[in-house]
């Protein structure tokens, strides 16, 4: 009776693998999966290399460019389909508020963690500039140290776009009471940051700027100031007063909730992809360094990292 009954079993287990195998070769939609690009040099080319890893399956794709915090709202209602570097300091908010709304699934976590700070080049802190730096108190005694001619005689923070994070650091320089030696300017791209290091450079002068890692500064070394510890709640969007600083975060992928659905085999590459500091370094680099463009940079990842990308592609096999 033992044997039979493993006899039968050892069968069902046999349909089952066939059937579960059968099933694994459902066939994507041939409608566009459509990917966001934003204004910083490694999320667009991660479109394009992204992009090309669903065109190498056989998916179409499509780019449309979008803000980078609107963008949770229009993957949870369906227009755009993924965002493929949900960086947790700029856009957790509004990651969870459009998931808790519907509609926005969390598809993984990519290996690189993140800071996304206000900071110095390295050699502001190799050449004692400002002593004390990176901890924040040194701020306290060099405001004329990182003045400009439109800073009114304040020491200036070069904050990135307003569109990536709105007021948290003219919040977070009140908050620390540094607020009659310190004034905020937005940059209006990423580029006016990346303009502002070499000048300050070529000019010996010391700059605080908006910057984060991954990123291309990477290489060249960037010191993150140190500001009081992020904690949950301590952000005034959150209800805290605002003097913190910014996590050490993750850097997390999101879809639109049908995407496992619509295009299966899309999804999960998708969900096993995940990029490392390296790999998301190099993409920024090969834009803001070499100076390519976003899509021949993609290309040429793509070209030079098959071994880092199409395990991604071989769910399965
Ligand atoms: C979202 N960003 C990486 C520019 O901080």
């Amino acid at each position: 009776m033992k044997k039979l009954i493993n006899k039968v079993a050892a069968a069902a287990l046999t349909i089952t693998l066939a059937t579960v195998s059968g099933q694994s070769i459902a066939k994507d939609s041939s409608k566009p999966i459509v990917i966001p690009t934003h204004n910083w040099s490694s999320q667009v080319v991660m479109a394009y290399v992204i992009g090309g890893i669903f065109e190498s399956m056989g998916n179409n794709v499509e780019y449309v460019p979008a803000d980078s915090q609107a963008v949770y709202e229009s993957i949870r209602n369906g227009d755009v389909t993924i965002s493929h570097e949900v960086w947790q300091s700029s856009f957790g908010k509004s990651f969870y508020n459009a998931m808790a709304k519907g509609g926005v699934i969390d598809a993984g976590t990519h290996a690189a963690m993140t800071l996304e700070e206000m900071g110095v080049p390295q050699w502001v802190v190799d050449e004692n500039l400002c002593p004390g730096l990176p901890n924040w108190e040194a701020l306290k005694n060099c405001k004329d140290v990182f003045a400009t001619a439109d800073s009114g005689g304040k020491g200036r923070w070069l904050e990135g776009p307003q569109s990536w994070h709105g007021d948290l650091m003219p919040v977070r320089v009140d908050a620390l009471g540094l607020g009659d030696d310190y004034v905020v300017k937005f940059a209006g791209g990423a580029d006016a940051l990346w303009a502002d290091l070499a000048a300050a450079k070529k000019e010996g002068r010391g700059t605080i700027i908006f910057n984060w890692t991954p990123n291309f500064t990477d290489a060249d070394g960037f010191a993150f100031i140190e500001f009081p510890e992020y904690t949950d709640g301590c952000r005034k969007a959150d209800g805290g007063d605002g003097s913190c600083g910014s996590p050490k975060g993750w850097l997390k992928k999101a879809a639109h909730y049908q995407m496992p659905k619509r295009w299966p085999a899309a999804y999960t590459t998708f969900s096993r992809m995940s990029f490392t500091t390296k790999d998301i370094g190099q993409m920024a680099a090969l834009v803001d360094i070499d100076k390519m463009s976003h899509q021949d940079a993609a290309k040429s990842w793509l070209a030079d990292h098959e071994d880092v990308w199409k395990p991604f592609t071989q769910a399965g096999m």
